[in-house]
């Protein structure tokens, strides 16, 4: 059998053996690379029927603004998660009252021991910049009930309950307005404290509150934090829910929720963690500790993915929230390769880390952060502004495209020959992103397979960019 070689060079046509002209598949390439980059913008009306009350009826046309943040979002590809509130206090995670079976009258005792005057949000701002993130995503209140900013609708917050009496919120909008970073808010719809958050759902139920409560007044004053949270901190970049997975049966009057947030700032997208298909009305889907489509987590066996933006979160060590027993720290290579392989999964990658009760982030999560902004600087290309790449995720690697380039991210492969599939049309260059050299690009005349010299392989990630 004999193998056609040929070099990729500028101008260089890549033709199979003999008859088929591969240059004719051009323009279905093209088609193609449009066509994907408008699918997840495209509006998540009314595909998923409401799977029981909890869901939302209402069909949902996103705004313009909204599709436009969209695809800002999907462009960002990276983002900081920030676990935090009082039970930093007692480090072990955000899950401590129910872990712990700490019951409110206890629990209340925290808030006056939480004082973080080393809190600096420049500090925070310029770290998640450093990592190379575009945004940051951070906890306004978990489970515990807990606000950490001066909500008017209630005194459980940082500004009535703690000796610190600042809006953490407030601090860290005006630095990320400076430092210009997009701000979300992730707000649990669980919560622990609120006595009219009854029947109780699967979880909190050694918080000792009385057998009774108002289930809509609990919504109205969900709503009424949140239009707090969508008021007085300018314009946000979106709401990040997460708990509705613990009462998934009860009406959680989703619709009037999401369109409070529409109506107020119709740019906000809006995401739900309840480990579903995205419901109506909301604009990217998240996985948690899972890329999307795996069902690693127990919690995302029934996960499937829709049509919107996603993206995944994962924290460096085991745990949300600060947890001081907690030293499984992941690896940069780890760590980057959570990153690229979300990148290729077209999914943003939110990374996250659980600050000290001190204010400061724990030296650990900053060394990893600042090695991960090392490599963006470097390689941010082949991931910033990119969507899915033509071959689906394998073992191997990704691809991610943008524009007229693919991006093959070899993160784990020893043989020096590796098919490339699924590419057609004309190869105007081949070179490894790493040292800029070109590359080999054999036609079998029953596919492309690439050359990867001796040295070539990145301990990280070796990447090859055709432009087509
Ligand atoms: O905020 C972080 C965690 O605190 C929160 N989500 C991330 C972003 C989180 N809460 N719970 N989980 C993650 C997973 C736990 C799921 C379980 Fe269950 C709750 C297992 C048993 C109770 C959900 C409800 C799955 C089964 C029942």
């Amino acid at each position: 059998m004999i193998i056609q070689r040929r070099r990729a060079g500028c101008g260089d046509r890549f033709m199979s053996s003999g008859r088929r002209r591969v240059t004719f598949l051009t323009l279905p390439l093209f088609l193609l690379l449009s066509l994907r980059s408008q699918i997840a913008v495209q509006a998540q009306a009314d595909s998923n029927p409401p799977a029981s009350q909890s869901t939302v009826n209402t069909a949902y046309t996103p705004s313009p603004a909204n599709l436009a943040a969209r695809k800002w979002f999907q462009d960002a590809k990276s983002g900081m998660f920030i676990h935090w509130g009082v039970y930093s206090v007692l480090g072990e995670g955000e899950w401590v009252m129910n872990n712990k079976g700490i019951p409110i009258s206890e629990y209340e005792k925290i808030p006056p021991q939480f004082n973080p005057t080393e809190f600096n949000p420049a500090e925070w701002v310029a770290l998640a910049k450093a990592a190379g993130m575009k945004y940051i995503t951070i906890t306004s209140k978990h489970h515990d009930g807990f606000a950490i900013f001066d909500s008017k609708v209630s005194d459980y917050d940082v500004v009535d309950r703690t000796p610190y009496k600042k809006d953490i919120l407030k601090m860290l909008a005006e630095e990320c307005r400076k430092q210009g970073i997009k701000l979300f808010f992730y707000h649990s719809q669980l919560d622990w404290h609120h006595p009219d958050y009854f029947p109780l759902g699967r979880t909190g139920h050694s918080s000792g509150r009385p057998a009774q409560g108002e289930w809509t007044r609990y919504l109205d004053y969900m709503d009424g934090q949140l239009r707090e949270l969508l008021t007085n901190y300018g314009q946000i970049g979106g709401i990040w829910f997460d708990g509705w997975w613990d009462k998934p049966d009860a009406d959680w009057r989703l619709d009037k929720t999401y369109k409070l947030i529409h109506d107020l700032q119709p740019q906000a997208l809006i995401g739900n963690n309840h480990h579903r298909k995205p419901f109506p009305g909301e604009d990217f889907q998240m996985f948690e500790k899972d890329l999307p489509g795996g069902k690693t987590a127990e919690f995302n066996r029934d996960t499937e993915i829709g049509d919107l933006p996603l993206e995944t979160c994962e924290t460096i060590n085991k745990s949300w929230g600060y947890n001081k027993n907690d030293s499984s720290y992941k690896s940069d290579k780890e760590l980057l390769h959570y990153l690229i392989r979300a990148a290729g999964h077209n999914a943003n990658f939110l990374l996250n880390v659980g600050p000290l009760p001190t204010g400061k982030i724990q030296p650990e999560f900053v060394t990893q952060l600042r090695a991960m902004g090392q490599w963006m600087t470097k390689y941010g290309d082949s991931i910033y502004g990119t969507r899915g790449g033509p071959v689906a995720p394998r073992p191997w690697g990704v691809t991610t495209q943008k524009g007229n380039k693919i991006y093959f991210h070899i993160l784990d492969w020893q043989d020096s020959l590796l098919p490339l599939p699924n590419i057609h049309g004309i190869i105007r260059s081949a070179r490894f992103l790493n040292t800029g050299r070109k590359a080999d690009i054999i036609d079998t005349g029953q596919g492309l397979v690439l050359s990867i010299p001796a040295g070539t392989i990145d301990p990280v990630d070796t990447i090859l960019v055709l432009e087509m």
